[in-house]
């Protein structure tokens, strides 16, 4: 009888297997997983979030803006789909979002017109930046081992107020300088911030009794950071010398 080759098996994506660690760090927190919809409005995706109008990411060059129906666009991030989930929920409550999202841009090395987001969103009484940072300290140290030394930096999002870029210590260099960190020692690795009151007002929550923090980041940056992969597009090529790595 004709000797069967033995058929190969199939296994996870880097992607899929760094989102799912990144979740179940939040979910063993206590975190729920809410999923949205890649096509949303303009409103839930910008409006609801306090982006003004008059914003260059709403831009025709940033947004993939669908053809045949006015205000419908391709999410370009996962918090589109927070403000619906904040009207369906009461407070207190945590919640993590995972999604692929879109931006209309010239692709390169640290580029791709659709990648990957995790965004989290806790809603509760007297929520402060001192929670805020507890929580991403314990999440960095879970997914990037006990060692991480990380920084808060003051940024601007439209969607909180104040809000905070979160910088690891280089895990290459350990801070002196390389060409990974660009020679500053540190490495970019969220945005986050304290839940700006109109967008807890869009939501239906009242910002004189609540007050959340909330957090995105770019799930490809982490895998590239993780593994040291240096070329996003490697992640969405189907080329099975990267994947079998995995
Ligand atoms: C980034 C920035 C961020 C959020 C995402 C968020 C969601 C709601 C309300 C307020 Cl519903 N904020 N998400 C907040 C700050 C930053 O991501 O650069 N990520 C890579």
């Amino acid at each position: 009888m004709m000797e069967l080759k033995q058929e190969e098996k199939g296994h996870m994506h880097p992607l899929t297997i760094i989102t799912r660690h990144v979740v179940g760090i939040f979910t063993d927190m206590g975190y729920e997983v809410a999923l949205g919809p890649e096509i949303e409005t303009e409103y839930n995706n910008f409006d609801a979030l306090n982006v003004p109008k008059d914003h260059p990411a709403r831009d025709m060059q940033d947004t993939f803006w669908l053809k045949d129906r006015p205000g419908e666009l391709l999410r370009t991030h996962v918090s589109a789909h927070q403000v619906p989930y904040m009207k369906e929920h009461t407070p207190p409550f945590k919640m993590v979002s995972p999604g692929r999202v879109f931006r209309y841009e010239a692709t390169d090395a640290t580029h791709e017109v659709q990648f990957h987001y995790i965004e989290g969103l806790l809603v509760g009484e007297k929520i402060s930046l001192a929670h805020l940072k507890g929580t991403l300290e314990y999440f960095l140290k879970k997914l990037f081992g006990d060692d991480v030394i990380m920084r808060f930096r003051p940024a601007y999002f439209p969607f909180v107020e104040p809000g905070v870029e979160v910088d690891m210590r280089c895990f290459k260099c350990g801070g002196s300088g390389c060409s990974s960190c660009k020679n500053s020692g540190w490495i970019e690795i969220l945005g986050a911030g304290l839940v700006h009151p109109n967008v807890l007002t869009n939501g239906g929550i009242d910002p004189k009794k609540w007050s959340g923090f909330a957090f995105g980041m770019g799930v490809d940056r982490l895998a590239m950071l993780k593994w040291g992969v240096d070329d996003v597009r490697l992640f969405y090529s189907g080329d099975l010398r990267l994947v079998n790595q995995f």
